[in-house]
């Protein structure tokens, strides 16, 4: 079995991080070991949300591990708590990355052309380091934006996307999975392969409400897809189809938004996909 480590925070209740990606990686049949970066009552789209940063276990776990001589086949970051918790986080990947393990990075900070509240102006700049190391990065139009300094539109061309694409790969990551995208009337989903410069895209149905955590949703599907041997691009519509799915569940909920998708509910439709 192949075994994973993510390494984000656990929101106790609201659907995203670490409550989103153990039940997912788990049920495609793929081993989650945990790094919790800190813990929150809530994540921070909820008002009053207590916050604890855990920044003092992260390079003892990892230190654990390395003496134990752990092997990971990949390495999953999500939301990571600030500038200072990136550079630990970036210290953890190389003490326990081998040579065959795939580094893929979330940078889950931004949406909607605004920085989650938490965060500061400094951080999407310490979050394009730690997207230059990964083999594979997964930014909606946001958090791209913000990372490489470029004006958010919501109407945009190839162009722009073109160029935006071009500006990720400059970080030196492998391949940049953009979500979000909307063009010529279609939305989906577009993969980059930063050393060829092929592009690949998967579009879909787009839904009347958004949701919070499928970012979380998809980056989760995706890394699992991976690990089970699907390539890049049967590994995005995987997560893409998932994703749709599990706001096709909820989108008659009278539940507010922020407390995220019922994907708990269509996880037969997940696993059924797998090979
Ligand atoms: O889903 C992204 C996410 C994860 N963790 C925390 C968050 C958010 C988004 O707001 O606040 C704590």
């Amino acid at each position: 079995m192949k075994r994973i480590v993510t390494i984000q925070d656990i929101s106790c209740l609201g659907k995203c991080s670490l409550t989103v990606a153990l039940p997912i990686i788990s049920a495609m049949g793929v081993e989650a070991a945990i790094i919790p970066t800190a813990v929150l009552s809530t994540h921070t789209m909820f008002k009053n949300f207590t916050f604890k940063d855990l920044d003092d276990q992260i390079v003892p776990i990892a230190n654990h591990w390395k003496n134990e001589n752990l092997k990971f086949d990949g390495i999953y970051t999500g939301y990571l708590a600030s500038s200072e918790q990136i550079k630990t986080v970036m210290g953890v990947i190389d003490m326990l990355k081998g040579d065959n393990t795939l580094v893929v990075v979330d940078p889950a900070m931004a949406d909607n052309g605004k920085l989650y509240p938490a965060f500061d102006d400094a951080f999407p700049k310490a979050m394009a380091k730690l997207c230059g190391t990964a083999d594979i990065v997964l930014p909606n139009i946001t958090e791209a934006c913000f990372m490489t300094d470029t004006e958010y539109k919501e109407d945009y061309d190839a162009d722009y996307i073109n160029a935006l694409l071009k500006k990720l790969a400059a970080f030196g990551c492998k391949k940049v999975v953009l979500k979000g995208v909307n063009l010529d009337g279609k939305y989906g989903v577009l993969s980059y392969d930063c050393e060829s410069g092929e592009i690949k895209s998967y579009f879909h149905e787009k839904l009347s409400r958004s949701f919070h955590g499928t970012g979380d949703i998809f980056a989760s599907t995706f890394v699992g897809a991976v690990m089970r041997g699907m390539d890049m691009e049967e590994s995005v519509k995987l997560a893409a189809d998932y994703t749709v799915e599990c706001i096709r569940k909820t989108i008659d909920s009278e539940t507010p938004n922020w407390y995220g998708v019922d994907f708990e509910a269509v996880m037969g439709f997940l696993v059924n996909r797998l090979k």
